[in-house]
């Protein structure tokens, strides 16, 4: 790629001269020792079928998932008894009884059903090679410009090699054995499942094995009497071994291969899941069916269609931002010394590794990408490897719009639109209220009750904060047919908001109670104590839920009764607050801890992923928002630190963005690593344990470094680091249907940007240094008339008398206007 795209390598080149022509890729992850673990085993997916691939020469193990394979089945878990207790738990929290609001939360609200189910692991496939213990000239890499897995290494003088990739053309799981000499290939495989499943493993037809079973039983977090949720997926999962020479035998659950030339393994994995209310398929039948497609294709056939399919997601965009001497090690290595160094192209490689997974784990009509995304090997995973909706699963998808991957969106706009039907019932049962509702957490059955706990589950704003993904992809794509199809949605969030909306007694200002500001609490409180009204998070979310969804009810000219209904609660909402520590209060009440590191930054929400705080539109807020960051530190999980470089990009610092950066990429997992947030082997984000969020955060971050578009006009380079100051990116896309084609700068500075125009209208660029163009550009003035660019109208905040805020100093910025037709590319250049 690019720039600097040919890295010359010696290291390299004497570990991989059995891959001789890698060395000038940039875009791989490659190591010279085995996977030790999970955390270093490297991950394929095509959206519905993941693989962790260890690439051990004598102990080959492919861990397999399949994204509807989950413990119980459809099922719902509201507590019916909120209802008669919501306005006591109101009026006990007006009354500042915290303590009895969260018991009686945790009685009548908390779900006594069921805590949501986990994601399940399919299981390993196991290939046990004969006498392969003593190898030399190892080497394995994840190719993400062509999703495909090698490992290569010698043995006795001949060479083996692995290719495997999950297909995303013929899903099914294909890999391919070869060896230079003839005859040298002898395998056992077998497959098994983590205890206590049971499992059924046998043979058909002496040449496939197959491992069938049901997803779990589960009653998780509640009493031992609490009937346990039936696992009712059931799942098929099997593997045709197809040797070119040599021999196969079928015995004993097992096969085996002796003698062969190369050997073709074909996996597939199929259950009987249709959608959260029908799981009436056949796995058996579609688990046989995608083998029997994909193996009349030629092997290289399969494996073209497969990188055809990927790559046209992935490479729409491309990122240069330099490269150094450390891109010769292997990826490990880098990981390592990311953070003393400077290693532009790990970076690189890190944000596109992210947009590597998503492509991987998210495809239209399939699941959303859940904590782990698709990669789990557990039957109890942390978190169940569900979906938590307090900030997670958003952070999943927060690259899928500026990285040009909006397909990969669907899955999670489904599961909002699925939820805004279960969560309807939920909404009536447990708050006598329209619209829908969902608390912190939900499953592939979408359960949209409170689990876990008040501390954690008392968060009725779930959905409204999934929901704002509706309208955000609308805002980049300006398509009005989607426009409709997710119009209903919205509306049902913002119902159930109006419902539920209740004056608080100090001021009138209307909020949500009872609720939570995510998993914390002001530290005056008992521990675990973390129930609230009108915190500022939910504030900004019901302010973020009725804008939108008043836009888009005048875009679509309909509802304008429910219109005037939002208009005049939107005045009623409680302003944001800055407290007498220059903080952006996270409760009504002023009472933040200023040596709190607690990892949600909830209400930083409005800074981003909202724009509901801007340097040039409300400075206080701004700077409070900023001491807030301070005050909460810079290590935390993996997935809040991500969440910090996009808010330090948000507050224009990219050199604080980029030290983050060096927080996160970090080597954990090892026994002299570090402990806390990092980096694993395998790159994947590291909690600890791995939750995928981070890496999708990662991206984001580094995107909202290089092109801001939430803020009235498409900020170029906002908040770039003094060490990638000359660097290129093309294919980032910008609110309003803009395509930054190309970016380049040098020195700090635009030196050129071509923006295609999709839907025409105002084009309004900032940048720090002047620039011309080839079409007709003005001096911005007054707001911008191009409507994806309209920024939020909101109350002046209050400032606490305790506050000592300092004039804010920014950058000096040009801000500039060109009108734009559909289709057209604008060029712009430094003066
Ligand atoms: C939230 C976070 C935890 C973890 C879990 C999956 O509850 O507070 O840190 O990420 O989600």
């Amino acid at each position: 790629m690019g720039l600097f795209g040919l890295v010359s390598c010696k290291n390299l080149n004497e570990v991989k001269n059995s891959t001789s022509d890698k060395n000038n890729k940039s875009l791989v992850l490659w190591y010279d020792t085995p996977a030790a673990n999970w955390n270093e085993a490297l991950p394929l997916g095509n959206g519905r079928l993941g693989a962790m691939v260890y690439g051990n020469p004598e102990h080959e193990n492919i861990q397999l998932n399949e994204n509807t394979l989950w413990a119980g089945g459809p099922h719902r878990n509201d507590n019916p008894k909120a209802k008669e207790a919501l306005s006591e738990v109101r009026e006990l929290l007006f009354k500042e009884k915290y303590n009895e609001a969260h018991r009686l939360a945790n009685e009548k609200f908390i779900s006594k059903t069921s805590h949501g189910m986990p994601y399940e692991t399919v299981g390993n496939l196991r290939l046990n090679f004969e006498n392969q213990e003593n190898f030399s000239n190892y080497y394995r890499e994840l190719d993400i410009e062509n999703a495909i897995n090698t490992t290569s290494y010698t043995v006795d003088g001949v060479t083996y090699k692995r290719e495997i990739f999950t297909s995303f053309s013929d899903q099914v799981i294909v890999m391919k054995i070869t060896a230079n000499e003839e005859g040298a290939i002898s395998f056992r495989a077998t497959m098994d499942r983590p205890e206590p499943a049971k499992v059924s493993v046998y043979t058909e037809d002496n040449d496939v094995l197959v491992m069938t079973g049901f997803g779990g039983d589960n009653n998780f977090r509640l009493s031992k009497n609490t009937p346990a949720i039936e696992g009712k997926v059931e799942f098929d999962s099997r593997v045709k071994i197809v040797p070119e020479g040599g021999k196969i035998m079928a015995g004993n659950s097992q096969l085996s291969v002796s003698k062969a030339n190369s050997v073709t393994l074909y996996i597939s994995v199929a259950t009987n899941f249709v959608n959260y209310h029908d799981i009436s398929a056949d796995p058996h039948n579609k688990a046989k069916k995608y083998i029997a497609d994909a193996e009349i294709k030629d092997y290289s056939q399969l494996i073209n269609d497969h990188s055809k399919f990927y790559k046209k997601y992935f490479n729409r965009v491309s990122l240069d931002l330099g490269e150094s001497e450390s891109a010769k090690n292997s990826t490990d290595v880098r990981i390592k010394e990311f953070s003393t160094g400077n290693d532009p192209s790990l970076a690189t490689l890190y944000f596109q590794f992210g947009r590597y997974l998503l492509i991987s784990s998210s495809q239209p009509g399939g699941q959303a990408a859940n904590l782990q995304g698709i990669w789990n090997k557990d039957l109890t995973p942390p978190w169940k490897s569900a979906y938590t909706v307090n900030i997670n699963t958003e952070m999943n998808y927060w690259p899928a719009e500026v990285t040009n991957l909006t397909e990969m969106h669907e899955p999670l706009i489904q599961l909002v639109k699925d939820l805004s039907v279960t969560g309807r019932e939920t909404a009536q049962v447990m708050y006598g209220a329209d619209g829908w509702v969902t608390h912190h957490n939900t499953d592939l059955w979408r359960i949209s009750g409170p689990v876990d706990g008040a501390t954690w589950g008392m968060w009725p704003t779930g959905g409204t904060w999934l929901s704002q993904h509706l309208w955000d992809k609308y805002i980049f794509n300006g398509d009005l047919e989607y426009l409709k199809s997710v119009y209903p949605a919205m509306k049902g969030a913002s119902e159930f908001l109006l419902s539920v909306l209740i004056p608080e007694p100090k001021n009138d200002w209307l909020v949500i109670a009872p609720s939570i500001s995510p998993e914390h609490g002001p530290s005056i409180r008992s521990k675990n104590v973390t129930i609230e009204a009108g915190t500022t998070m939910d504030n900004q979310l019901v302010f973020d839920m009725f804008t939108k969804t008043i836009r888009a009810a005048k875009i679509l000219n309909i509802d304008t009764e429910l219109i005037s209904k939002m208009e005049n609660t939107l005045k009623k909402l409680p302003p944001m607050k800055v407290g007498q520590h220059n903080q952006l209060q996270e409760w009504m009440q002023d009472l933040d801890d200023p040596k709190d590191d607690h990892r949600h930054v909830s209400h930083l929400y409005g800074l981003y992923p909202s724009n509901l705080i801007s340097p040039y539109r409300h400075p206080e807020l701004f700077q409070g928002a900023k001491n807030t960051l301070i005050q909460r530190g810079d290590p935390s999980t993996g997935w809040s630190m991500n969440w910090k470089i996009n808010l330090w990009a948000r507050l224009l610092d990219g050199n604080h963005a980029y030290k983050l950066m060096g927080d996160q990429i970090k080597l954990v997992g090892r026994p002299d690593s570090p402990k806390g947030g990092g980096t694993y082997a395998n790159m994947l984000d590291a909690h600890p344990p791995f939750q995928i969020d981070g890496n999708f955060g990662f991206t984001s971050g580094l995107t909202e470094m290089l092109v801001q578009s939430h803020d009235g006009a498409i900020h170029l380079i906002p908040a770039l680091p003094d060490v990638w100051d000359t660097g290129k990116v093309s294919g980032l896309r910008a609110r309003g249907g803009f395509e930054i084609v190309d970016l380049e700068w040098e020195n700090g500075s635009v030196v050129k940007a071509v923006i295609r125009s999709n839907l025409g209208g105002n084009l309004r660029i900032r940048s720090y240094n002047e620039l011309v163009s080839n079409q007709m550009i003005s001096l911005a003035k007054g707001t911008n008339s191009n409507p994806f660019y309209q920024v939020p109208e909101i109350k002046p905040p209050l400032i606490s008398e305790l506050a000592q805020l300092k004039e804010l100093e920014l950058k000096t910025s040009y801000l500039y206007d060109i009108k734009t037709i559909a289709g057209e590319e604008i060029i712009v250049t430094s003066k």
